[in-house]
Order: C-alpha cells, then sequence, then structure tokens
C-alpha cells in the first residue's frame, strides 16, 4: 500500500490552523487504497488516529476553556458553545427580539420534519408526509441517502446528536453506492457527495457538535464520512470522460459510464456541468488526488474558451463539442449555479486563483448591462432572461431559484466580511457600493414574490410588467417603492403570477440571499424578512400528525393545496439558512468558510500539495472579444478512450424551471 498525508480541511482560525499544521505532518494511507468497509476499532485503531483524537479532545478542551473565560459577555463568540440548556446565551436585547428563540423554532421544525421522515419512509430516498411512505429513486435497489446524507451537516450544526447517530449507523450498514443505476452528476455531486465532504469537515472540525464516539465499540470508523465521499467520487468520475471533458449529464453508479441526457439532444445543463467544482476540488486537496482537480477544472476552460459575449452564457452545453446549444441566456433553472461557483472558487481556495475572481466580474458587468431592468410602476429590480440571445428580447421571468443571486452579490463585494469591516480596511469603493445597492434590491424583489402571495409563500416563477421599452440599468438607476401590507398596494399589480407556476416547493434561494445580506450589512430587516416567511412555513406546510412539511400545488390560495412531497434541500438549505440567519452572525463565519450549492459547508484553503490552477483564460480585448490566437494552456489534458454511450435525441430545448431529473425538484 502506497502512503501520503492525508490533506485535512479544517478552520482558518489560529487554534485550528495549529491543530492543521499538526495533523498534515500525520503519515496516512491514500483513501482509494483502502477497502470499500475499512473501520477503524479502537483496538486496531493506527496511532494516527489515535493522534487526531487527542488532538481533537485538546482543540475542544482549550476552545471550552476560553469560551467559559469569555461567557459573561452576551455577545457571540467566534464557534460559540451552547449553554447546558443546548442553548446559546444570546439574544438581540436592543430591539427586544430574541433570536435565539427563533432559532430553536428552526430546530424544533427540522426535528418536527426529520421524525415524520423516520418514522413513516426511513431509507427512502423520497418522502410523501401526507401519504406517509417513500419511494426509491433506483426501484430495483436500495436507497442512495438522499435525505439522511443531504441532511447530515443541519444535525451536525444543530447539535442533534441522537438523530444524528442513527443517520451515522445508516450510512454504515446500509449505505452502498455498488448500485446497477444511473444517477444525475450534477444533483448527486451537490447533494451525496457534498453532503458527505461537509460531514466529514464539520466533524473533524467541531467535535462537539458532531458526536462520532469512534470509541465506542462497533462504532462505524471516523473516517467514514470522507470514505463514502470518496468511493462516490470514483464512480462519478466516469461523467467526465468525454470528448470535450465536460460531463454528462448521468452516470452510471456500477460501471462509472456517462451518458448524455435523454433529452436536449444529448446536451448537459450548463449549470450542472459548472457545479461541481468545488466538490472535487475539495476532495483532490483532502485526499492529494490531483485527477479531481484537474477533470473538473477543466470544464471551466472549456466553457470560457467558448468566449461568450459578456461572460454570459446559453444554458445547455454539449459534452460531445464543449459548446452550447441555442442561445437561451438565464440564471434561473440550467443556468444558475454557474455564476455563483464562479465566485466561490475564488473565495474557497483564498483569492489564490484570480481569474475566477475575473470571470465573476466579467459576468456581473454583463448581467447588469444585459439582465437588469425594471418593473413598471414600482420599479422593483428585475433579473430577466434573453430566451433568443443577448441581441434577442429580453423576458421579464424571474425563477425563484435566481433568488441565490442578490446574496451571493453581497458575497462576493466583501468575499466574506462585513460592509463595515470592509470600510475599516479601506477595501470599499464606489463599484462595491452600487453591486451593494443592486444586491439589496434583487433581494426585495425576492421577498416581494413571497409577500404577493396568499399564502406568504414564493412561486416558482414569477413575471413582472414591464415598460415599453424596458428601462436598463444603463438607462439609469430607479428606486423602488415600499412593499406595504395594503392589500390593494399599486407594487403587486407588477408582480405576474401565472396559475401554472404556483407550486412552492421548499426552496431556499431567498432565505439563503437572506442569509448572506444580514451577515455582509448587519441590517436586521433581513432576518425580519426571514422571520415572516418562516411563520408563513409552519402555518402553511406543516402537514398533520408529526408527518413533517410538504410541498405546495398551490400556494395562492387559502387553504393551499398541497402536493405531498418533502424535498431533502428542505432540510439540507432552507432550514439550515433559516437557523444560520437567526443564528449569532460568528457562527460559522463567511471567512472561513464556503458553501456549496446545496448549503453543504466546505473550509477555505489555500493552494498547496500540488494543485494548482491548471489553465489560463484566453485574452480578451477591449470589447470582450477573445484572442485566440492568444490561447494558454498550462494543462496538458489526456483524454481517456471515448467511454459514453450516445444519448437518443431529440426533445424540446426548453425546460421549465424545477422540472428535469426523475424524482428530482433540481
Ligand atoms: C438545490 O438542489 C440547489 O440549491 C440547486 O443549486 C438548485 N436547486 C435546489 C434548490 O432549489
Amino acid at each position: 500500500m502506497s502512503f501520503q498525508r492525508l490533506q485535512n480541511g479544517h478552520v482558518r482560525d489560529s487554534l485550528g490552523g495549529k491543530i492543521d499544521e499538526y495533523l498534515d505532518h500525520r503519515e496516512l494511507p491514500m483513501y482509494k487504497d483502502k477497502p470499500y468497509n475499512y473501520s477503524a476499532s479502537s483496538k486496531t485503531k493506527p496511532i494516527y488516529k489515535r493522534w487526531r483524537t487527542i488532538a481533537g479532545i485538546a482543540l475542544a478542551t482549550v476552545t471550552l476553556l476560553y469560551w467559559l473565560g469569555s461567557s459573561n459577555s452576551t455577545d457571540s463568540k467566534p464557534h460559540a458553545k451552547p449553554n447546558k440548556s443546548g442553548s446559546w446565551g444570546w439574544s438581540n436585547k436592543k430591539l427586544g427580539i430574541d433570536w435565539n428563540s427563533r432559532r430553536e423554532e428552526v430546530k424544533e421544525t427540522f426535528v418536527y420534519s426529520w421524525n415524520g421522515y423516520e418514522q413513516y419512509a426511513w431509507g427512502f430516498d423520497q418522502y410523501r408526509p401526507l401519504s406517509k411512505d417513500g419511494a426509491q429513486m433506483n426501484e430495483q435497489g436500495k436507497g442512495l441517502g438522499w435525505i439522511i446524507v443531504d441532511a447530515l451537516d443541519t444535525m451536525m450544526i444543530m447539535n442533534l446528536t441522537s438523530q444524528l447517530s442513527h443517520a451515522r449507523e445508516w450510512i454504515s450498514t446500509s449505505l452502498n453506492y455498488d448500485q446497477d443505476y444511473e444517477v444525475n452528476t450534477f444533483e448527486t455531486t451537490i447533494r451525496m457527495m457534498g453532503g458527505l465532504l461537509s460531514a466529514h469537515y464539520l466533524s473533524n472540525s467541531f467535535t462537539d457538535l458532531a458526536n462520532v464516539k469512534d470509541d465506542d465499540k462497533g462504532a462505524p470508523g471516523e473516517d467514514l464520512y470522507l470514505e463514502k465521499a470518496t468511493d462516490l467520487a470514483d464512480r462519478l468520475m466516469g461523467a467526465f470522460d468525454s470528448p470535450s471533458g465536460v460531463p454528462f449529464a448521468s452516470v452510471n453508479l456500477q460501471t462509472s459510464l456517462g451518458k448524455g441526457s435523454h433529452v436536449d439532444d444529448g446536451a448537459s445543463s450548463t449549470a450542472e456541468a459548472s457545479s461541481l467544482q468545488l466538490e472535487f476540488k475539495y476532495l483532490a486537496y483532502l485526499t492529494g488526488e490531483k485527477n479531481y482537480w484537474e477533470k473538473a477544472e477543466r470544464v471551466m476552460e472549456v466553457i470560457d474558451d467558448n468566449g461568450r459575449q459578456d461572460g454570459l452564457l446559453p444554458i445547455f452545453i454539449y459534452p460531445t463539442t464543449g459548446t452550447f446549444m441555442g442561445e437561451n441566456i438565464r440564471l434561473g433553472s440550467r443556468g444558475d449555479s454557474y455564476y455563483e461557483y464562479l465566485i466561490k472558487q475564488y473565495l474557497q481556495t483564498e483569492a489564490e486563483e484570480p481569474l475566477y475572481e475575473n470571470m465573476w466580474s466579467e459576468s456581473l458587468a454583463g448581467i447588469r448591462k444585459h439582465l437588469i431592468t425594471y418593473s413598471n410602476t414600482s420599479h422593483l429590480t428585475v433579473l430577466a432572461e434573453r430566451p433568443s440571445n443577448l441581441e434577442g428580447a429580453i423576458s421579464p421571468k424571474m425563477d425563484h431559484l435566481v433568488c441565490f443571486m442578490p446574496g451571493t452579490i453581497a458575497l462576493a463585494t466583501t468575499g466574506g466580511v462585513t460592509v463595515n469591516e470592509a470600510k475599516a480596511a479601506g477595501k470599499w469603493n464606489e463599484q462595491q457600493e452600487s453591486e451593494l445597492r443592486l444586491a439589496r434590491e434583487l433581494t426585495k424583489t425576492c421577498y416581494g414574490m413571497y409577500k404577493v402571495m396568499a399564502t406568504g409563500l414564493a412561486p416558482e416563477i414569477a413575471h413582472f410588467a414591464l415598460s415599453e421599452p424596458p428601462h436598463m440599468e444603463s438607462d439609469g438607476i430607479l428606486e423602488s417603492a415600499e412593499l406595504t401590507d395594503d392589500p390593494e398596494a399599486e407594487w403587486r399589480k407588477d408582480y405576474e403570477i401565472h396559475h401554472q407556476d404556483n407550486h412552492n416547493l421548499q426552496r431556499p434561494e431567498t432565505i439563503e440571499t437572506l442569509f448572506y445580506m444580514y451577515r455582509i450589512t448587519g441590517d436586521e430587516m433581513y432576518r425580519e424578512w426571514g422571520w415572516e416567511i418562516f411563520q408563513n412555513f409552519l402555518k402553511y406546510s406543516k402537514a398533520d400528525d408529526n408527518a413533517g412539511y410538504t410541498s405546495l400545488a398551490h400556494a395562492n390560495e387559502i387553504p393551499p393545496i398541497e402536493k405531498d412531497n418533502m424535498e431533502s434541500f428542505w432540510l439540507a438549505e432552507t432550514l439550515k439558512y433559516f437557523y444560520l440567519l437567526f443564528s449569532p452572525p460568528d457562527f460559522l463565519p463567511l471567512t472561513s468558510v464556503v458553501f456549496n450549492t446545496e448549503a453543504h459547508i466546505f473550509p477555505r484553503f489555500k493552494l498547496a500539495r500540488g494543485l494548482q490552477t491548471g489553465w489560463e483564460r484566453t485574452p480578451r480585448d477591449a470589447q470582450g472579444v477573445m484572442q485566440k490566437a492568444f490561447k494558454k494552456s498550462k494543462t496538458l489534458i489526456v483524454q481517456k478512450p471515448l467511454q459514453h454511450e450516445t444519448a437518443p435525441s431529440s426533445l424540446p430545448d426548453e425546460q421549465k424551471a424545477g422540472e428535469g431529473h426523475v424524482g428530482l425538484s433540481g
């Protein structure tokens, strides 16, 4: 067996950093070489594992002493610890609002949802809280852990140790990815691989939260999450074996053969192909396996070499050629997380890969130039679509999915510190001011998507009344009207909610944005908006008999029509972001972590151990036109023999938001 160092991703505070440094000098086996069901009992446990446990206990003890020593202050502390009653002793005394108890309500809602699933559908990939039953995605096979794995890290940050133990035991004894089943490459990466990697990170860095009890007899080994993630990643890697390097939409978990989409002429969604990088790059960092890194970043190079105008991409890309299909440009379904992962790749590696920041800036400028417009009378800011190229007409439509973007813009303006901190450090200018203003206005538009509905829960898609011709940002920034409670208020008329778009799928994007907006600006208004939305979920989507919470088929009438499905991202994302929104702002500081597009939590890390950016952007001229003659590449990509099957074609190139993968709301 060959040996190499384990590259653990721990928090970057000084204490964690020292432990990191210590752990990084332990010699560890390559995870790839380990048998699938490897687990370490305390008797056979190698010395490095005992050192890690000792180091973990030392870290926990020192951190606890530090916190206890400061506990006479009402302020929250970095990585603050709960008191004996499990609460965090923190509230907003200024406004008389007890955010601590609001946060506890989120935790109770999670437990209510989890208990329903545990009681009625344990081990199933899908859960119907009204029918009180479950279903597997692979009807011939076993569960893929869809709900359990996606919820792991939420349970960790909520300190739900008994629920976590049950989940961990199921993962150890029942989760087997060796199934002859074709999964969606993206969804499996962001939810399953992302969930396992986040669980690995949190359980190694916050040992008090994720009570693993590795020394208990018969307990699963402490590397369980990482081993499962690595096993899964190796199965998913076949998706990248396309002629271009752009991943196929699907991959067979047993054979690792990639397969083009059954629809869309075999093209992959652009967002899906370009939102695997945080996961595979973090795994490369943890294991030292460069292959994960290279396959994932190659996709970025192929995409960028299309030289698209102003960094705005069509929503489908062919894995065969690496070129785009169609000219539909939007930040909703199939386009969204491409933009998200540009700035997050830059943040993940501590600003050491500036080309991703460069790509993000180019795209954001393109969005402002071509997609930002204003509603007719109330001047709400709209991030619209261009369904037939940038020269074609604007479509005044926003998927709820677009609502991740205001928060991501705010995150990008400061990199994770607060605006006040950025200003104090002299790192604030007019450009950032205007981007933050845009983020604020878009957040308001997303909040209005909730407020305009009878239940106060957003539709899947909203359309907007625009002026003719549409007023663009370059025509002058417009001030939006107040979103008053008056049921007859003018602003409501600017939202057009089509009957077929009335459904609410418990989506997280607006809550995610409120979380970032609160963290970056410190403005309590965003927490208040979140609290209002949270209460509407409690009121209108709760299933009876302790069965959990359900999606709604129609959210614009009272009582709403229920849909009988509890999405895994309700547990993984929506409730997590509510919980974090009501948490002390320095709990899981944005400067230490980066959230993947499924809200799974990864550490930031510096480029090291042979990992580096393997490509350079082909230069653009002053007009942004790519100068092909100057193409440079640092990466030598050796294509493996083609291993994919050709997909049948061809169905319509248009998909509605929320459609997509069998049994999934993407
Ligand atoms: C999640 O699976 C992820 O956030 C993804 O990026 C978009 N869709 C859902 C939630 O709406």
